[in-house]
């Protein structure tokens, strides 16, 4: 039996292009700033991106958290719009790497209350600066939603008129730039610092880049190594991630439809799923008793997050074949007969 592997789009395996660009890779020692196929990724996703400079980085945390380490002074705020990944799936990394404050604001399908947002800004002695203002798109906890590039404009207008800076933790960048119909650089536009994944959508094994102008560079490389993110030859993943970000975003617009037919069977099948929340690659269901509902699926051969008691999200990529939402359409309504048994 198949496995069904719906747990994220970080799942997805190198592609052969990708594995023959990383046997075929030129490697130096990127600490050094001699790894020539790291610096070719790097000038490629800037260039994409409409930005100064790109440090490529392990991970989409370290890249998050490195921005964060750069904006923010110790006991600042960092304003973000709630359920945000820099606050609740980077275990604690703010508190501990820069010493900042999350404060959260309310945010519907992932977009930030301006109000709320503008309300947030601290100017008073009394209470903690405010640092930085972050945003999400697509927004994961949200549903893989899209922030619509008018309000990206309007808190970039908020923040530059408290004087403060932006960050985009644009891990899906790609994926909002499909749904928006747009080239992605419209989306990283006016953002002080925007961090982007290789390692979903787009299927690159591993590998995140940080996009920011020239200014934050030298900061940004060394809280980098800081962190142990010095890879040395790491020219052997760039060559995937420049695969990725070639020939990845073509693929989206797929994920985006298999994650849209998902969502109407499981409505079909009678659970709970808000559809205008189906934007991009992401589902997220209400099932009773999620854990047991996740466990019994697994038996079944198809693989689905839990979160808390009774959600479960499901996410699709590249990796998955035409047949197989029909297949896990037909083991999830057989897992809910196992469920309620
Ligand atoms: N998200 C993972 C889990 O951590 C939840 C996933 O499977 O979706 N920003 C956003 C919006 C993300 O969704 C993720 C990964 C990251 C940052 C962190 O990326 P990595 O896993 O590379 O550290």
């Amino acid at each position: 039996m198949r496995t069904i592997d719906l747990r994220s789009d970080t799942v997805t395996r190198p592609t052969p292009a990708m594995r023959r660009a990383m046997a075929e890779a030129e490697v130096g020692d990127d600490v050094y700033r001699e790894d020539p196929t790291v610096n070719r990724l790097e000038a490629l996703a800037a260039e994409t991106l409409g930005c100064e400079r790109a440090v490529f980085m392990p991970s989409g945390t370290m890249t998050n958290q490195v921005a964060l380490m750069v904006h923010l002074k110790r006991g600042a705020e960092v304003i973000a719009p709630e359920g945000a990944h820099i606050y609740e799936f980077e275990p604690g990394a703010i508190g501990v790497l820069s010493g900042g404050v999350p404060r959260l604001v309310p945010a519907p399908y992932g977009v930030p209350d301006l109000e709320a947002l503008r309300r947030a800004i601290h100017t008073s002695p009394h209470q903690a600066p405010t640092g930085l203002i972050a945003l999400e798109n697509t927004h994961n906890l949200a549903g893989g939603t899209v922030v619509p590039l008018e309000v990206q404009r309007k808190v970039q207008e908020i923040a530059r008129t408290a004087g403060l800076p932006t960050h985009l933790d644009g891990a899906r960048l790609f994926n909002a730039a499909t749904y928006l119909k747009v080239p992605a650089r419209e989306v990283a536009a006016g953002f002080d610092t925007v961090s982007v994944c290789l390692s979903k959508g787009l299927g690159a094994p591993v590998g995140s880049l940080l996009l920011l102008p020239k200014a934050l560079e030298p900061e940004a490389r060394r809280y980098r190594k800081m962190l142990g993110g010095g890879m040395r030859q790491a020219g052997v993943l760039a060559a995937a991630g420049i695969v990725a970000l070639q020939e990845g975003p073509a693929h989206l617009e797929r994920d985006h439809q298999m994650a849209r037919a998902l969502a109407e069977g499981l409505v079909r099948l009678g659970l709970g799923v808000d559809l205008k929340a189906v934007q991009t690659n992401m589902v997220y269901a209400r099932v009773p008793e999620a854990p047991r509902f996740v466990a019994r699926l697994a038996a079944l051969g198809v693989r689905a997050n839990a979160l808390g008691t009774d959600r479960v999200r499901f996410v699709t990529h590249r990796d998955l074949d035409d047949a197989d939402i029909p297949q896990a359409l037909e083991r999830i309504a057989q897992a809910l007969e196992r469920t309620s048994a």
